[in-house]
């Protein structure tokens, strides 16, 4: 172990004043092999030495000019002497993020450490596939909705790569004290928060990370406006027009409809008439200028 740190460490520090030539290319024969999280190496034809280094790191396109760091590095060994008949070296390690797919290379080196050569050719180069079962994270928070509805049950809560994607990555729906926990793999997700007869609100470039991630807290919900009953993203004179073709009406009624009932009493009145009128001319990106 005491070997490793000091060749991360000289590593490092050539790194300072890295204007090293290529080194040459070794003439070894490398098989990668991935079985579930665990990458088998073996390298065929150790060039021999006091001080062969063998490291995987990222696929550099222009090495002299992208050197290596310790981010780079995923597995790093040095030999200090491989004898004739004794040149095969296999090892196994792990990736340092086993969650993300990538493209490495081996790299087998001589004297030159800050330097490892690759192969010749695409030799070495081999694509970490992660496991399309990366276990996925929970996003919670609650929502609420402005009016005397306590009921607050089936909100939709969708998560996208962009806002206005047709389609979710994933989806949740709130319980009736106005929960939600969805699951999704890390990344960073646009997120749309809608149910009928309330202004949709969407919360930008949420990130999720190390499985987990808060939109909002029972004690500060996110809070969702009345009034937009064709779900257009603003309450406007359509609504108002829609909400007076069902006014007065109860649940029963053909012209009822629970997304003009804000607050599902169970009838069409004018407290749910107040609401719209209160949120009038109110569209999605207000959310983001108001106190909340
Ligand atoms: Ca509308
Ligand atoms: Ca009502």
């Amino acid at each position: 172990m005491r070997k490793l740190l000091s060749v991360i460490l000289t590593v490092c520090m050539v790194m300072g004043f890295m204007t090293v030539a290529m080194a040459e290319e070794p003439n070894v024969t490398v098989v990668v092999t991935q079985l579930g999280e665990d990458i088998h190496v073996s390298v065929d034809g150790m060039p021999e030495g006091d001080e062969v280094t063998v490291l995987v790191g990222n696929v550099f396109d222009d090495y002299a000019n992208d050197p290596i760091n310790t981010n780079d590095i995923m597995y790093i060994d040095q030999k200090e002497f491989v004898p004739e008949g004794e040149d095969e070296y296999t090892f196994v390690f792990k990736m340092r993020d086993t969650a993300q797919s990538g493209t490495y290379q081996v790299r087998v080196g001589g004297s030159n450490l800050s330097n490892p050569a690759a192969p010749e050719g695409e030799g070495g180069v081999f694509t970490y596939q992660a496991s399309g079962g990366s276990e996925d994270g929970v996003v919670t928070g609650y929502i609420a909705l402005v009016s005397s509805r306590s009921d607050k049950s089936g909100i939709l809560v969708e998560a996208k790569n962009d806002k206005d994607d047709e389609t979710a990555i994933a989806s949740a729906s709130t319980a009736e004290n106005g929960k939600f926990e969805l699951s999704i793999g890390d990344g960073t997700y646009d997120f749309v928060i809608s149910i009928p007869g309330y202004i949709p609100r969407i919360i930008e470039n949420v990130s999720v990370e190390n499985g987990e991630a808060s939109l909002s807290t029972e004690a500060e919900p996110l809070e969702l406006w009345a009034g937009d009953v064709d779900s257009s993203g603003a309450v406007s004179a359509a609504d108002l027009g829609m909400l007076l073709a069902g006014f007065n009406t109860i649940a029963d009624d053909p012209k009822y409809s629970e997304s003009i009932d804000f607050d599902i009493s169970g009838s069409v009145s004018a407290s749910d008439l107040g609401m719209l009128l209160a949120n009038f001319n109110k569209v999605s990106d207000h959310y983001n200028n108001s106190a909340d």
